[in-house]
């Protein structure tokens, strides 16, 4: 971005920061239930990721700046109960430098937590899922290293298949394969090659056999959210997210039926200070 739009960008944003208008929407088939903006502490714990277990919401924030991870339990209403700082232990950051955890997904009571680092200078090539408890928020001492082998620009987000027990993941950018691991033993078990390449992958969500990811389109106002059929590597469109205004991150989607009738909550960053979480609902 040239330096004048990041100007009109940071004064659009102030702007709707302080006077917030404009509606968010979705294109036709969905429709946005409900919003709700985190206040600007706990969204430090979660803008990056957003699970949830049928109980909970889980969160997980990032501010590599100043290289602080945390995590954060929410009701379902997204009121926070619980937030943990420095979530990743520092022993992974003294090794590799890692210090930044992407989109979550939870199975079985865990916390499946991405953790990326880069220590050489290399790019984020240290690779890790590490376990969390759930009641907790701490870390259960459980880790996997998932390598940079494909996943040569770090872990942005992970999806569990919690009938089928795997794992998914896949690097962030020209992303031409979405990677499968065994949920019990995180041992790699093959490469889903799908049929258009993929940019900026903020996060993902297994619902009933597909897998829904969020892209974060740059520099608008039009994020999507997109659904790889996991048996043949078919990519679509499932629907355009609308955020009014200026051009927010989108970060990670979560997608479970809730009794409120919404399916689709996604977590999206201001690029100022809040996190917003956008609860969508499927519509005939
Ligand atoms: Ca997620
Ligand atoms: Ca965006």
């Amino acid at each position: 971005m040239t330096k004048i739009a990041s100007f009109f960008t940071t004064v659009a944003l102030i702007f709707t920061y302080l006077f917030g208008f404009g509606t968010s929407t979705a294109s036709e088939g969905y429709e946005l239930a409900r919003h709700e903006k985190l206040n600007a502490i706990v969204s430090m714990f979660s803008a990056q990721g957003l699970c949830c277990d049928g109980e909970y919401f889980y969160g997980s924030g990032s501010l590599t700046a100043i290289n602080f991870t945390g995590l954060a339990k929410f009701d379902k209403n997204m009121k926070c109960l619980e937030k943990k700082a420095n979530a990743v232990p520092k022993e992974f950051y003294e090794k590799y430098g890692s210090n930044h955890i992407g989109g979550i997904d939870c199975a079985n009571g865990y916390i499946y937590a991405p953790v990326e680092g880069d220590i050489d200078g290399e790019g984020y090539l240290y690779n890790f899922i590490l376990l969390y408890d759930c009641e907790t928020l701490e870390y259960t001492g459980i880790y996997y290293d998932l390598t940079s082998d494909r996943l040569t620009d770090g872990i942005p987000w992970c999806a569990v298949d919690r009938e089928n027990s795997y794992l998914y993941t896949s690097k962030f950018d020209g992303v031409t394969e979405i990677l499968q691991y065994d949920l019990e033993t995180m041992e790699f078990i093959k490469a889903i090659p799908i049929e258009e390449e993929l940019n900026r992958l903020q996060g993902g969500s297994v619902y009933e056999g597909i897998l829904y990811l969020s892209y974060d389109a740059s520099d608008s106002t039009e994020e999507q959210v997109i659904a790889v059929d996991l048996t043949d590597g078919s990519v679509s469109v499932e629907f355009t997210r609308y955020l009014p205004n200026y051009d927010n991150e989108a970060e990670d989607i979560c997608v479970y039926p809730l009794e409120d009738g919404t399916l689709f909550h996604i977590v999206d960053y201001d690029k100022l200070i809040n996190a917003n979480i956008n609860h969508y609902k499927r519509v005939s």
